[in-house]
């Protein structure tokens, strides 16, 4: 078998030579009845007998991993698919800079590889939990399908990491993996790990600005562990990226396409000012400062996704070579930033103030700082939208500091606005 063939042999479709694996193979067989179980626990009945026609991963070549047709989504194959080994590849970042990438897990950074392993799997079924109910007031065929497209897909993620737990980790391993099914998204017991993932996205503009914005957490992410010194989780995430551009297409043309309803809706009914929300709204259209607030909501909730912006944790999961900054082979430094600083703004005396910091401590900040700018250009395009219909208004991000949760904005926010 090649790397690029897809083994249909076996329950569970793989490039990493299931069938020769027994061991984990049995694992996996063992975790998969529990986690049909939840798929159709979650997934709204009527929907689960329906042939959906999605795009089915069979193999990691670019050219071959979008194969379309119809299928029973408890019946989709989701599958294991790692991009392909890339000879002598190096670890790029930290201490161990130069040095061959990790074939196996290292025994002191066992921990730490594998916290990241399980937060980054937690995520993916807390998405598909957030959104097991958009089915039933899909706007379109159209809408529902990239719906269950995006919803097989972060199950397929999911199943990703679970591979690597029982692949790699032993029976700590396997007890994380059944613990992905245990928690779930908003449960006050066993909630998901990360804030964004307890929230509801209880309509579809929260489901576009959730796949504009959280997605695009997510890719930036799964680009800092696909820099990783542990090849098996670079070579996993290399091959999830690919298909979260598609998630974060949902995202942006969805938007796009509310805004554009409430501009043409607008323009036909002669309203000019876009705060006459009662009016636009009574065109049964979303009014302008509505979407600006759904879109303040899901940006600072993904803000919060990139942890506290001076961090030890992070320091450590770079410096170790385990996570790395965004397009790290780009970057023209020596990728071990020992004397190196970094720009992040914090509060000091009731003012929020720039300061330097080790640049290893603000991975965090400079990762956040990359996402913002990513995340800018889609609210570009939607604002020449409605400049092109002639309306008065501007789509923004918010200021960092509004409405977080972690970091250094979620506490001294208060006494900043009491005081200013
Ligand atoms: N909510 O030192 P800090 C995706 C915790 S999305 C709750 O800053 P660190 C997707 C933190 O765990 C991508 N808790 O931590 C998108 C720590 O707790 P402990 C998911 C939070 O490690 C859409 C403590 O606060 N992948 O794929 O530097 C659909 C101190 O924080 C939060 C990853 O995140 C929060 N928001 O940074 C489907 C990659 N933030 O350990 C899927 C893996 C922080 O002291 N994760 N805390 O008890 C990481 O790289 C890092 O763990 C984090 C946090 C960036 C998340
Ligand atoms: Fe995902
Ligand atoms: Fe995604």
């Amino acid at each position: 078998m090649t790397i690029l063939d897809v083994n249909y042999d076996t329950l569970i479709p793989n490039n990493v030579g299931l069938s020769q694996d027994r061991k984990v193979l049995k694992a996996l067989e063992k975790w998969h009845p529990g986690y049909i179980s939840w798929w159709n626990d979650l997934i709204p009945k009527e929907f689960q007998e329906s042939m959906v026609y999605l795009r089915t991963a069979v193999s990691v070549d670019p050219k071959g991993w979008t194969k379309f047709d119809y299928v029973k989504m408890p019946e989709y194959r989701w599958g294991i698919l790692l991009a392909p080994q890339k000879e002598e590849r190096t670890i790029p970042c930290g201490e161990h800079f130069g040095e061959p990438a990790w074939q196996e897990v290292p025994g002191e950074y066992r921990n730490m590889l594998k916290r990241m392993i399980v937060i980054q799997g937690d995520t993916e079924p807390g998405s598909v939990e957030q959104q097991r109910f958009l089915g039933l007031t899909a706007p379109s065929l159209y809408d529902m399908r990239n719906l269950f497209q995006v919803n097989v897909e972060e199950g397929r993620h999911l199943w990703a990491m679970v591979y690597l737990l029982q692949k790699y980790f032993g029976k700590d391993g396997r007890e994380e993996a059944d613990d992905m099914l245990v928690r779930s998204s908003g449960s006050e017991e066993a909630p998901r790990m990360l804030g964004a993932f307890n929230e509801e996205t209880p309509d579809w503009l929260s489901f576009f600005m959730f796949t504009y914005f959280t997605d695009r957490d997510g890719k930036m992410q799964l680009e800092s562990l696909a820099q990783s010194g542990f090849d098996p989780l670079s070579r996993t995430c290399r091959f999830m990226i690919t298909e979260e551009a598609h998630h974060m297409f949902v995202g942006e043309t969805g938007v796009g396409r509310t805004i554009q309803a409430t501009i043409e809706a607008m323009n036909a009914h002669g309203i000019t000012d876009p705060y006459d929300i009662n009016k636009v709204r009574d065109l049964g259209v979303i009014d302008l400062p509505t979407i600006q607030k759904k879109l303040n909501l899901h940006y600072s909730l993904s803000l919060d996704l990139f942890g506290q912006e001076v961090s030890t944790n992070a320091a450590n999961a770079f410096n170790s070579g385990i996570k790395g900054r965004f397009m790290e082979q780009r970057i023209d430094d020596d990728h071990r930033l020992a004397g190196d600083t970094y720009m992040v703004r914090t509060i000091k005396d009731n003012k929020v103030v720039a300061e330097e910091v080790p640049a290893l401590t603000a991975i965090n900040m400079r990762l956040r700082d990359d996402y913002v700018r990513d995340a800018s250009g889609g609210v570009g395009r939607w604002n020449r939208m409605i400049a092109k219909a002639g309306v008065e208004f501007e789509m923004r991000l918010p200021d960092e500091a509004f409405h977080r949760q972690i970091g250094v904005f979620s506490e001294s926010m208060q006494t900043l606005m009491v005081t200013s």
